[in-house]
């Protein structure tokens, strides 16, 4: 008989630990919340830039405990186009990307929109006739880098009476960030013909392309035909300066240099003269992509355009206030 009460006691018990504890589904303690997921299409791996952006995107996806999808397209648009169509069939919550030309993508974001998965543009922009084919697009403004790049030049040769001749290596053909900092440039220098820009090829953002074409400018002409070097980004500045040391030319000195990202190897250059102008190109845009896509998931309105913040660091900046860039 005590065993048996024993027993209904702990059956009794059971049950009421069951019903204290929440059997209910709509109990705080038992829902167990999904985390959002994000699909990235990366363009590709062509720069020290990119290498950061991808880890800041990766390690913030990870601080923010949102599930990211990271796809590497190596450079070729059709494995962003697979990547973004992969990440429809997955149900992502979100898709970000990082376009590497303008155009060619309104047929996959209209998949997208039609699957009711909302978009974010990141760092390059998209051409499109149809704004509704994002929800937001976090860039950096390439035009003002190229103005930057020209307001550098006119104060630099204010007392110069020209010519000034000028060899660019801009990026990847038809991105967002070459056709910025080309036209950027151009409407500034353009005020003055004492500055001529006698060649300019793409170099694709890519060190060893930033070699090829230093190469190929110093058989067409004579160091001391060239006064200055615009180079599109950090890589391809790093390329071309080794070329023009292994000809004897002084980078900064014999060949005034601008480059466009500012990493840490750059800013070193700046210090020691080698460099004398450099745009900053923010690649730390995880946090704030991480934020966006909360927000877009949490039902929030986003602004639609979101300029990257960026500074220029040259010759005649205070070398101490420049904190170190960490990559
Ligand atoms: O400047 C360059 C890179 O799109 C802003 O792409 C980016 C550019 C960056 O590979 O280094």
């Amino acid at each position: 008989m005590k065993k048996f009460r024993r027993l209904i006691s702990v059956i009794c018990f059971i049950c009421l630990s069951i019903a204290m504890s929440g059997c209910d589904a709509t109990s705080p303690e038992t829902v167990v919340e999904k985390p959002i997921v994000l699909g990235y299409s990366q363009l590709g791996d062509e720069s020290t830039w990119r290498s950061q952006n991808s880890l800041s995107l990766i390690n913030a996806a990870n601080e923010a405990g949102i599930k990211i999808m990271f796809e590497d397209a190596m450079q070729n648009p059709e494995n962003q186009i697979k990547a973004i169509r992969s990440f429809i069939a997955y149900k992502v919550d979100v898709i970000a990307f990082s376009p590497l030309v303008e155009t060619g993508w309104d047929t996959v974001l209209g998949e997208a929109k039609a699957a009711g998965i909302p978009v974010i543009i990141v760092d390059r922009m998209i051409d499109t006739e149809d704004e509704s084919l994002y929800t937001c697009a976090l860039c950096s403004d390439f035009d003002l880098e190229g103005r930057q790049a020209g307001e550098f030049l006119k104060k630099k040769f204010r007392l110069d009476d020209g010519p000034v001749r000028i060899v660019e290596l801009a990026g990847t053909e038809y991105s967002t960030p070459a056709i910025g900092r080309y036209e950027g440039f151009r409407s500034v220098i353009s005020s003055d013909p004492k500055f001529e820009v006698i060649f300019s090829a793409s170099g694709d953002f890519m060190r060893s392309k930033g070699r090829e074409l230093m190469q190929q400018i110093l058989t067409h002409y004579e160091p001391n035909e060239i006064d200055v070097l615009y180079s599109h980004n950090d890589d391809m500045t790093f390329g071309a300066i080794e070329v023009m040391l292994e000809a004897g030319i002084r980078p900064g000195k014999d060949i005034v240099i601008i480059s466009v990202d500012a990493t840490q190897k750059i800013i070193d250059y700046l210090k020691d003269g080698s460099v004398n102008c450099v745009i900053e190109c923010n690649p730390n845009s995880g946090p704030q992509v991480m934020e966006i896509t909360r927000r877009i998931v949490a039902g929030e309105t986003v602004e639609k355009n979101i300029y990257i913040d960026e500074k220029v660091f040259d010759e005649y900046s205070d070398f101490d206030s420049i904190a170190d860039r960490g990559y």
